[in-house]
């Protein structure tokens, strides 16, 4: 129905505001509506406070509209829980209102809802339909299901590459081969999670601050975990910014040995659910062959260097790998491609 898709639209807009700032929950969006007319929305802000749900309902109260909560519809980008978590299970909540009607987009991958609120409403007579823009909300929550269902985190690599694809300029003439545009939407993939993983080399070579700067992305959330994997710690010098910034509690050293083990713990010690790999060419190698990549943002910029380094040094590929749901984007002078590794 048409209807339901212009409301499940407005629902992921909310859904997106979380983006980033929910794990170890996913963002959920939610919007309330009688009649044609929206009488409340609202987002998940973060763990441990109220599902969107609920955020829509108290934002419906606070716009005057309790009387016309009964009988309305409430549209979800997920499966309402049902289940006491750390919040009270949202259908009880969509029941005490007196909603008439529940549509949402994703199932619940979480065991312990997946499914179950059709039948808790159904039993109560409330109408339920799934799967109104499925597609599109599974791809909002891809970190938060590959975390349920796999105990491993969605893993973005981003590159960025001189037209010759190689990672450095020429010696002397400072670091920087991408634009301020381009750099600038590094912050914003930055927000998208919950840790970034660098190697002892790059912090040597660049001494990188690997934070979110932008106090807009900072507001409820902290910056990203900046976890280092070396196997020489003593190596590290201790004077850069990422032992010595204000956010340096937020810093990790880990061994290197074993990424998918560090990965397991990310997701199981820290909430962690979304990781971005800003590193050099070995190290993003061997996550590649060890296929703990999904995703590549590559940012080309317009120079060449003739230099030696290239962005990806692993075992290679018999057949290449294909990469999928491509989007390309200009930002400055640069060109990002991003994409999906396809299924090896
Ligand atoms: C919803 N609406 O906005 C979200 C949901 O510990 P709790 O109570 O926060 O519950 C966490 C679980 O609730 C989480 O694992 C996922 O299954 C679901 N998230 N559900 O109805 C929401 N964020
Ligand atoms: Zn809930």
């Amino acid at each position: 129905m048409e209807a339901d898709e212009h409301w499940m639209r407005r629902a992921l807009e909310e859904a997106q505001k979380g983006m980033g700032r929910t794990a170890p929950n996913p963002p959920v969006g939610a919007v309330i509506v009688k009649d044609g007319e929206e009488l409340g929305a609202g987002w998940h802000r973060r763990a441990g406070l109220p599902h969107a749900e609920r955020e829509a309902l108290a934002d419906a109260r606070r716009r005057g509209n309790e009387e016309k909560l009964r009988g309305a519809t409430i549209y979800v980008t997920l499966e309402p829980c049902s289940t006491q978590g750390r919040t009270p299970p949202c259908v009880d909540g969509i029941l005490e209102a007196g909603l008439r009607r529940v549509v949402y987009a994703a199932m619940d991958p979480n065991p312990r809802h997946a499914g179950r609120a059709n039948r808790v409403l159904g039993a109560a007579g409330v109408e339920v339909t799934s799967g109104v823009m499925e597609e599109e909300a599974k791809r909002w929550i891809r970190p938060f299901r590959k975390a349920m269902l796999t105990g491993l985190p969605w893993v973005i690599w981003k590159t960025a590459m001189s037209l010759d694809a190689r990672l450095t300029r020429p010696p002397g003439e400072g670091m920087w081969l991408t634009g301020p545009e381009s750099r600038q939407k590094v912050q914003a993939l930055r927000a998208e999670v919950q840790a970034i993983v660098t190697s002892g080399a790059t912090v040597r070579a660049d001494r990188p601050r690997l934070d979110l700067r932008d106090p807009s992305y900072l507001e409820g959330r902290e910056t990203p975990w900046r976890v280092v994997a070396t196997e020489d710690p003593l190596s590290l010098p201790a004077d850069a910014p990422l032992f010595t910034d204000a956010w340096r509690d937020r810093t990790l050293v880990v061994p290197r040995g074993n990424p998918e083990k560090m990965l397991r713990d990310l997701v199981e010690e820290r909430g962690v659910h979304s990781v971005l790999l800003e590193c050099g060419g070995r190290m993003a190698g061997s996550w590649m062959d060890a296929g703990l990549i999904d995703e590549v943002v590559a940012f080309m910029a317009p120079m060449l260097t003739g230099g030696a380094v290239p962005p990806l040094e692993g075992k290679g590929f018999d057949e290449g790998c294909a990469l999928d749901e491509v989007v390309f984007e200009r930002f400055g002078s640069d060109v990002m491609m991003r994409a999906r590794v396809a299924k090896r």
